[in-house]
């Protein structure tokens, strides 16, 4: 095979409402979708995000600024052209938006692999399940008034999910107790209930609020301290006996690595834009395998079932309805599981007219 360009659609899709955490207020996902065409006519597909559409041209810009590594290639060369891009962005930076845009390339490189051999991606990367653990994530925001959050909940509960994520990150840890409180009696002691801080704490109130959360017996606390206070996680972990889960805003192996080193979570969480795509989400697993820890992928559901089928420390796939109208298929909840699918490269295909239907505001 042989690719002979790569093309490149900005987008923008609103959500439902304007949503907020403790460090984002989101009213549209703004997507570069990307398109690997190759000699033989097999597309390969893929796409990044950024918040609002901010500055999604400068990621459009790097991905067509990198094309040249891939184009003239055999999109089978994932490693070789992840490994070049490697040393050429070198003087950019192997961080933000350079690697984004090389997750980008490889997962749409790998896509067309998939497709041309009619081979859904998790049986070529090396399959071990067909279906993974799940929590509902698109709903319980910070922005989310005290009085909606028990039937929010319970809405989640009844479409079939039996995990589900409420942010944190008020000021007052009697009023991020009280949304604890509210969710757990919503849902009963037998759905999984996770919580996230987006970074907002110190690892003092980190650990003062997360000794208040030990009685609800929470899945996880993520994020409880700023991304890059690697020992203040490690602090709030040594502290609580509830997991810590970080990860969603490192990059490649090499910051998985420095979280581990740093003792600073109990799961990782690689995203697939920031890890560097497929080829590198598999090395971070890996990296995460040799410390004994889970990894628990973030964001982009459907391109990250994939590597769910294919990584067995890979724990949960955490469940975003925001990037659906991207797609033909529809992820598939099954007894509170999500179907890997069995469809040829990562399963879901771009929707017809997406430029016309989403265009940027
Ligand atoms: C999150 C990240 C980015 C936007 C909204 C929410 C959150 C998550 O940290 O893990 O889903
Ligand atoms: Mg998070």
């Amino acid at each position: 095979m042989k690719i002979t360009g790569i093309d490149t659609t900005l987008v923008e899709v609103p959500l439902d409402e304007p949503i907020g955490t403790a460090i984002h207020s989101i009213a549209s996902v703004g997507c570069v979708l990307v398109e690997v065409r190759t000699a033989e006519d097999i597309t390969g597909q893929s796409f990044v995000f950024t918040i609002n559409a901010a500055r999604l041209w400068a990621f459009d810009e790097m991905i067509r600024g990198l094309a040249h590594a891939a184009i003239g290639r055999d999109p089978h060369e994932t490693e070789g052209i992840w490994h070049d891009l490697w040393v050429e962005v070198n003087p950019t930076g192997h961080k933000g938006v350079t690697i984004s845009a090389m997750s980008a390339i490889d997962i749409a490189c790998w896509d067309a692999v998939g497709r041309a051999a009619s081979l859904p991606l998790h049986k070529l990367f090396g399959s071990c399940r067909t279906e993974i653990a799940t929590y509902a994530s698109s709903g319980l925001w910070l922005s989310t008034p005290l009085d909606r959050l028990a039937a929010e909940a319970a809405a989640f509960v009844e479409r079939g999910f039996q995990a589900i994520k409420l942010r944190l990150g008020r000021d007052r840890i009697a009023d991020d107790v009280a949304r604890v409180r509210t969710v757990r009696e919503a849902i009963g002691p037998d759905i999984g209930l996770l919580v996230d801080a987006n970074q907002k704490f110190s690892p003092k109130h980190a650990i003062a609020l997360g000794r208040k959360l030990e009685e609800f017996d929470l899945v996880w606390f993520e994020e409880p301290v700023a991304a890059g206070n690697l020992t203040g996680h490690a602090e709030v972990r040594a502290a609580l006996t509830t997991p810590i889960a970080s990860g969603e805003t490192e990059y490649t192996r090499y910051g998985m690595q420095a979280m581990i080193d740093a003792g600073a979570a109990d799961i990782l969480m690689p995203d697939l834009q920031r890890i560097g795509g497929y080829t590198e989400f598999h090395k971070a697993a890996a990296t995460a395998a040799a410390n004994h820890l889970p990894v628990s992928t973030h964001f982009f559901t459907e391109h990250s079932l994939a590597v769910a089928g294919s990584t067995a420390n890979c724990v949960s796939v955490e469940h975003i309805d925001w990037f659906a109208p991207l797609f033909v298929e529809e992820i598939e909840l099954d007894d509170g599981k999500l179907v890997i699918p069995e469809r040829p490269g990562t399963g879901f295909t771009f929707a017809p007219d997406l430029a016309d239907r989403f265009p940027l505001r």
